[in-house]
């Protein structure tokens, strides 16, 4: 990514306001503010090794309601170690052995390198511990009678809250982290950060184009008169991230997430090589094949059936179960990363 070093005008670090959050609640008042000393952790829901993240439920001292902090290793960054370095005099680096040419070290280099990216939910709903816990995973193929008689009856029913997404559409959230907005009320989106990307290091470049449209849950409801605002979101997104990133669209992955996790039409869009979570078969379709599609059959997304994955503790999966479309597991407890206290 050095060659991209010049743009690191819009990559410095937010101001280091860290431990303490201002927030705004989904009527969009003002809550109080966190702390992270007064964080008490009681349980990990997941600890993944490979993305180095960890969910930790606890509460708040002297807060009622349940908090979920989110820890994630955030990546090294190419420009910090080519321009700054990693290391500092005061660098201590622990030997574990040495071994003729080979040493292996612990060390810790400068804090500011050292970051953790950290999200906060508070308060935590069932379904957020829910969809943090680590579980068992099925895969489903959903016909179009199936979504009809048992997916969208349960979409409709379970009301996802989509309060964080009208903050953001309707300037209330987020606005200082916008990198795009057409404010078009047909035709519109606006391009920000996805909640898991620190919005700096472009190794794992992550950003969610949001439709202003309303009424789009999926890509189930899609068909060839969406076809200008599916183009208008490839191609001013491509635009905007090569002028602010530098980054050109054969490097861009960009898909819908089936079934996303809210029911309000978005589109993904990250580094190629960043290989971000619901990047696999079972969850992603690409932009440009959607768009393929619908071309060739306008209906294609009424018509087709699509697989999805679904966890044992969500609540479509007792629909499914009880409808005798899948079966439950016990929990294989050789891979299980649950750690309680
Ligand atoms: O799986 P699905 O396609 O529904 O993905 C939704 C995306 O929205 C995920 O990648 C989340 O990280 C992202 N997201 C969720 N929330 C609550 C927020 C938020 O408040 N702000 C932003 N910028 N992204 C969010």
């Amino acid at each position: 990514m050095s060659d991209v070093s010049h743009q690191n005008d819009v990559l410095e670090p937010p101001s280091c306001k860290k431990t303490k959050i201002d927030r705004q609640n989904e009527n969009g008042g003002s809550v109080d503010h966190l702390e992270l000393k007064d964080f008490i952790a009681e349980k990990i829901l997941k600890n993944n090794t490979n993305s180095k993240t960890v969910c930790i439920q606890g509460k708040f001292r002297d807060k009622s309601g349940v908090a979920l902090v989110l820890l994630e290793k955030n990546a090294f960054r190419e420009e910090e170690l080519n321009e700054t370095g990693y290391f500092c005099p005061d660098t201590v680096l622990q030997t574990y052995f040495q071994n003729d040419i080979y040493g292996n070290y612990v060390c810790f280099p400068k804090s500011s390198v050292n970051s953790v990216k950290t999200t906060i939910i508070y308060p935590a709903t069932e379904k957020h511990i829910v969809k943090f816990s680590q579980q068992e995973v099925h895969i489903v193929l959903e016909t179009p009678e199936l979504y009809n008689k048992l997916t969208l009856p349960h979409i409709e029913k379970e009301h996802f809250n989509l309060q964080w997404v009208y903050n953001i559409l309707e300037g209330k959230t987020e606005q200082d982290r916008i990198v795009h907005n057409n404010k078009c009320e047909k035709e519109g989106f606006v391009l920000l950060p996805d909640l898991k990307w620190d919005g700096i290091t472009k190794e794992t470049l992550y950003l969610l184009a949001i439709v202003r449209q309303r009424g789009l849950k999926s890509l189930r409801d899609l068909n060839a008169s969406h076809l200008p605002l599916l183009k208008r979101i490839r191609d001013e997104g491509k635009k905007k991230i090569l002028e602010k990133y530098n980054l050109p669209d054969s490097q861009l992955r960009i898909y819908f997430h089936y079934q996303p996790s809210f029911y309000h039409l978005h589109i993904h869009f990250t580094y190629l090589r960043h290989e971000a979570p619901g990047i696999y078969v079972e969850k992603a379709h690409l932009l440009s094949t959607v768009i393929n599609n619908i071309e060739m059959m306008s209906d294609y997304y009424q018509k087709a059936s699509l697989p999805f994955t679904i966890r044992q503790m969500d609540n479509i999966f007792n629909v499914y179960e009880t409808n005798g479309y899948i079966q439950k597991v016990e929990p294989n407890i050789g891979n299980t990363e649950l750690i309680d206290k």
